[in-house]
């Protein structure tokens, strides 16, 4: 049993697209960060900070991406979405996975809020040093982990996806282009932003920003 919350267009989507790719069955619950009042409180027994994504797989709860991403693709190793315990690219691949959480996330959300450090003030270090690791990454590399797509992609292909062409923080380099257009054909990726886009244009609150941005 696989049960899966998300809100549409947020950190968790990432986590649908996985679902979708994996192809295994599960129960979608939406929780409503949007709410007014805040989530609501009884979500703090699944997640504990009262954020999307969260799982319960066979009764165990899972939070944050990355664990998340790691637990899913081993469960479901016929997928082939990670590079088994052993395999020579089972390190890159977690490197790759954890970094999107760990340094990308926060590096960006850094700069787009305007946050003024030096590298070492903050784990995460420098968003210039982020934008050159991941640049100089897939100017060599297909995937985040060698040449093959995995769990780590969606993690990242969804980072930069969103905060290069939606938020705008990411500068457009030709690698982050390329690795886009390598994986913007997956079909489990396109449901996954057709459902997404369906679901979050479905809640007042999508319905009320789309009508102000003159989309509606
Ligand atoms: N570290 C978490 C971050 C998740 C996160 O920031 N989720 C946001 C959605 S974009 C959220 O649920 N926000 C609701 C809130 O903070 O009230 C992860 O990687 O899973």
């Amino acid at each position: 049993m696989l049960k899966f919350y998300h809100a549409p267009w947020s950190r968790s989507s990432s986590i649908f697209w996985l679902l979708e790719e994996l192809g295994q069955p599960y129960e979608m619950e939406v929780v409503d960060i949007r709410a007014e009042g805040g989530v609501p409180e009884g979500y703090r027994e699944i997640q504990p900070n009262k954020k999307v994504p969260a799982i319960v797989h066979d009764g165990a709860v899972i939070t944050e991406r990355a664990a998340i991403s790691i637990h899913l693709a081993d469960a479901f190793p016929q997928a082939g979405l990670a590079p088994a315990i052993g395999e020579t690219m089972r390190g890159p691949y977690l490197t790759w996975l954890v970094y999107c959480d760990a340094v990308f996330d926060p590096a960006i959300a850094a700069r787009a809020h305007g946050l003024t450090y030096k590298s070492n003030d903050y784990s995460f270090g420098t968003f210039d040093d982020m934008v050159r690791n991941v640049d100089n990454h897939l100017a060599k590399s297909n995937f985040a982990a060698g040449d093959r797509f995995t769990a780590a992609d969606v993690q990242l292909a969804s980072g930069i996806n969103y905060t290069m062409n939606v938020l705008k923080a990411l500068p457009e380099r030709p690698a982050f282009v390329d690795y886009l257009g390598r994986i913007g054909d997956r079909p489990a990726f396109r449901r996954t932003q057709e459902k997404d886009r369906d679901m979050a244009m479905a809640t007042p609150y999508f319905q009320a920003w789309a009508a102000a941005a003159g989309q509606g």
